[in-house]
């Protein structure tokens, strides 16, 4: 009677609706409840245990979490320099094979380090300063995609440490900040915010409701497992195990070397914004285990890894002023005049507040810190204030209550959040955009 935990859980297709998910989570705790001997410490309701806490434990790693070396570059050059950079550490001659890499995503969560002993969960820590995290392994247990018991075909491993990214689906981002908006509570800028916020929060039972995912992409200590001798094996065995692995990644081998490097990253970042998560890049790794090894680290990188970043999508900037636009229905959108800022690979100066519930909700006023968002083709947005608060008094916006270009009377009507102006074809800022539409290529 095991509710179908792994398939509802880690299965990109939730294949369970929701209702049958509940009813058979519920027979399972009405049969544990009468036959407590058949509650098992991997059940689907022992996730939320504990107590509410004062502060989380530090945790030594039994090894140390690296971080990644970051290439920025344009998409030839990020993956060809770190080719070069390879075969030169391996002293590769230029007519010797190409070395095989794989290529994953490069996800923007929290790193997180999972230890399994004997095949059962035992801690989660956080990354901290790479030598010492927290100990979160409370509000981890309560992930659903994260197996509190590994599936072994053969004795499990005396110790297997599983590195990876903690996150948060965007889909599940906007379900939880419309929750918090609905409750009257604080809404999250961002879904990586939000999942750092609910891995360090102190009541299980809150963290429980955060919707958090995992991928994994990497081990630490490992004690009586015979590693897979490449990455993409690797990825395979975890995934066997029951572990989350991202299935958006590729092994680039034969002659086209880094090429085939340089088409994931083509590939994948013309997808990105249709991702059902936030990525900051994609990953490059040497396949093989050996050459790893040979490569080895420096200062706290290791030589057989890069992430190569795509333009950040989000920076910090100042609001200057906030603008009223009239669109072409009339609609006056307050637009945050922006000190410029290179976001999403290219310089922002303005950026929609959407109306004035948006700009309320959001707290934006001139001379604050704000959080600006530009991803793909959408235009920016102001995805949130940061910081302090204001040094000195800042008014309130308000909305004009006549048009800012044709003086016309300014009104919202009942049940809509949406200001506009009367004027219609006599207001020139609604006949230039009427013109505009009316010359595009599609009308
Ligand atoms: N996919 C992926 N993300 N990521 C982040 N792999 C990966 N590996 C990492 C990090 C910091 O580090 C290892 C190369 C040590």
């Amino acid at each position: 009677v095991h509710p179908p935990t792994e398939q509802y859980c880690v299965l990109e297709a939730r294949q369970t609706p929701d209702a049958e998910y509940d009813r058979l989570f519920q027979a399972l705790h009405v049969l544990e409840d009468a036959h407590p001997e058949l509650r098992t410490a991997d059940s689907p309701t022992q996730r939320v245990l504990g107590k509410v806490l004062e502060g989380f434990s530090p945790v030594r790693h039994a090894v140390p979490m690296l971080s990644i070396r970051t290439e920025t570059d344009t998409e030839a050059t990020g993956a060809e320099a770190f080719d070069a950079r390879v075969r030169r550490e391996l002293c590769l001659a230029e007519d010797l094979p190409p070395v095989e890499y794989a290529a994953e995503l490069k996800f923007d969560g929290l790193a997180i380090n999972l230890r399994y002993e004997v095949g059962v969960l035992v801690q989660a820590a956080t990354r901290g300063d790479g030598e010492q995290g927290e100990d979160v392994t409370q509000n981890i247990r309560t992930i659903g995609q994260i197996p509190l018991k590994l599936k072994c075909h053969d004795a499990p491993p005396a110790v297997l440490e599983v590195r990876g990214e903690v996150y948060m689906r965007r889909d599940d981002f906007e379900a939880l900040n419309a929750r918090q908006r609905e409750h009257g509570d604080k809404t999250f800028v961002n879904p990586r915010n939000a999942a750092a916020g609910a891995v360090r929060q102190l009541d299980p039972a809150i963290a429980a409701k955060r919707p958090l995912s995992f991928f994994a992409y990497g081990l630490g200590d490992v004690q009586g497992w015979a590693v897979p001798p490449t990455h993409s094996g690797l990825l395979d065995a975890l995934a066997e195990m029951g572990l989350p692995v991202c299935a958006e990644r590729t092994v680039a081998r034969g002659a086209s070397g880094p090429q085939g490097l340089v088409a994931f990253h083509q590939a994948i970042g013309q997808r990105r914004d249709q991702l059902p998560f936030d990525i900051d890049g994609v990953v490059y790794k040497v396949n093989s285990r050996e050459l790893q090894e040979r490569l080895g680290f420096v200062t706290r990188e290791p030589r057989w890894a890069v992430a190569h970043k795509y333009p950040a999508q989000e920076q910090l900037t100042q609001v200057e002023g906030i603008d009223i636009q009239v669109g072409r229905t009339g609609k006056l959108t307050p637009v945050a005049r922006l000190k410029p800022v290179f976001v999403g690979g290219v310089t922002v100066t303005n950026a929609t507040l959407h109306n004035l519930f948006e700009l309320r909700r959001k707290r934006a006023r001139v001379g604050d810190t704000v959080i600006v968002r530009r991803a793909g083709d959408v235009i920016p947005e102001v995805v949130g204030v940061v910081g302090e608060a204001r040094a000195s008094y800042v008014p309130n916006f308000r909305m004009p209550s006549n048009c800012p270009v044709c003086g016309s009377t300014v009104v919202r009507e009942r049940g809509e959040v949406d200001h506009r102006c009367t004027g219609g074809l006599f207001c020139a800022a609604q006949r230039k955009q009427a013109l505009l539409h009316f010359a595009q290529r599609r009308a």
